[in-house]
């Protein structure tokens, strides 16, 4: 397994807008990309993390929701559908490894009913709600080419991008 740089809105931001495409077949390779993926995400560490955010726009998604002190949970999403959304929204604090040290709340539908394929290629279907659904729904953006700043403010969100790019030049000097 190997960990893979995570591209971020300051040197990737065209990369991150790409629409991602459907995987035609979940095989050994798409396992290999999916514990690559997984071994990025606890690295970094995140709660989740979407193919094109290591540069890949395959539909693909990899997260663990457990709490530091429970064992490890990966779980895996390949083409997910978000099939029904409740009309109840609920507002969460979000950050993106893409958009490094920035937060802000976006508010979204409360429980969501999603179908995808799993690690091994079963068709799964349930219903999330609270940290799953937002994950869910925050990770099915990317592969829309969506960031979670393309829900917030024009303002808010250029200054973010503003932010994370002085952030970078500060690294680099
Ligand atoms: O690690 C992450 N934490 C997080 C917190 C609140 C809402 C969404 C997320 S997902 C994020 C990892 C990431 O950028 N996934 O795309
Ligand atoms: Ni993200």
């Amino acid at each position: 397994m190997t960990i893979r740089p995570i591209l971020t809105v300051d040197s990737d931001l065209a990369t991150l807008k790409q629409k991602s495409a459907p995987v035609e077949a979940v095989d050994d390779a798409l396992r290999a990309l999916m514990d690559d993926m997984l071994e990025t995400m606890y690295d970094a560490p995140g709660i989740g993390l979407a193919a094109i955010q290591v540069g890949t726009p395959k539909r693909v998604i990899v997260m663990d929701l457990s709490r530091e002190e429970e064992p490890r949970a990966p779980r895996f999403f390949v083409n997910p559908e978000i099939i029904w959304r409740s009309e109840e929204t609920a507002p969460y604090e979000e950050g993106c490894l893409s958009v490094p040290e920035i937060y802000d709340e976006v508010e979204r539908p409360a429980r969501v009913r999603i179908r995808y394929l799993d690690y091994h290629g079963s068709l799964v279907e349930e219903e999330a709600e609270g940290l799953l659904a937002v994950c869910i729904q925050h990770e099915m953006d990317h592969l829309e080419g969506v960031l979670f700043l393309d829900h917030l403010s024009r303002l808010k969100r250029d200054r973010a991008i503003a932010k994370v790019r002085k952030a970078a030049r500060a690294e680099a000097a």
